[in-house]
């Protein structure tokens, strides 16, 4: 059984991860219209492995005694400025789910919740990957500057990484 906290912050992390998945497949639209397809390919994708990150834990829940809640949620910001500003706000984001996660685990070691401590270090892998993938896309971005050429074959490298993640 899990105790009252900690199934209290993973039925916050499931709002979380969908939450994520929600804003990533806002950002795939605004990209896919935006004529960035690359971009547009590799944020669908991250919305999938959202989506995947939030049954994980619903899974969890149920199998640990618990019944996983879907909750309502915000829209998602639609508008962006720049393929910049989507990377950007993807790394602000990324953080503030790693703070989560790693809220989780420390509340998991004080309960002495071993089980979801382990379940939870997937998780917290997974944010250092999205992490540092977000900031190596932001850094390429920076190089390419205004620079339309580039930009252009860039977003083709991003279709490919989106299905190298899959
Ligand atoms: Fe679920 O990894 Fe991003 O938010």
């Amino acid at each position: 059984m899990l105790s009252k906290n900690i199934e209290q912050l993973l039925q916050d992390q499931v709002k979380k991860e969908a939450s994520s998945s929600q804003t990533y497949l806002a950002m795939a639209c605004w990209a896919d219209t935006k004529g960035f397809e690359g971009a547009a390919d590799f944020l669908y994708a991250h919305s999938d492995e959202e989506r995947e990150h939030m049954l994980k834990l619903i899974k969890f829940l149920n199998e640990r005694g618990s019944q996983a809640t879907v909750a309502a949620l915000d829209a998602p910001k639609k508008d962006f400025n720049s393929l910049m500003e989507v990377f950007k706000s993807i790394l602000e984001h990324e953080i503030v789910v790693t703070e989560s996660i790693n809220n989780i685990i420390t509340n998991c070691l004080a309960g002495n919740d071993h089980l979801t401590n382990n379940f939870m270090q997937w998780y917290m892998n997974e944010q250092m990957e999205e992490e540092q993938l977000a900031r190596s896309i932001i850094d390429k971005l920076e190089m390419i500057g205004s620079d339309t050429g580039s930009l252009y074959l860039f977003d083709k490298e991003l279709a490919g990484l989106a299905s190298a993640e899959h």
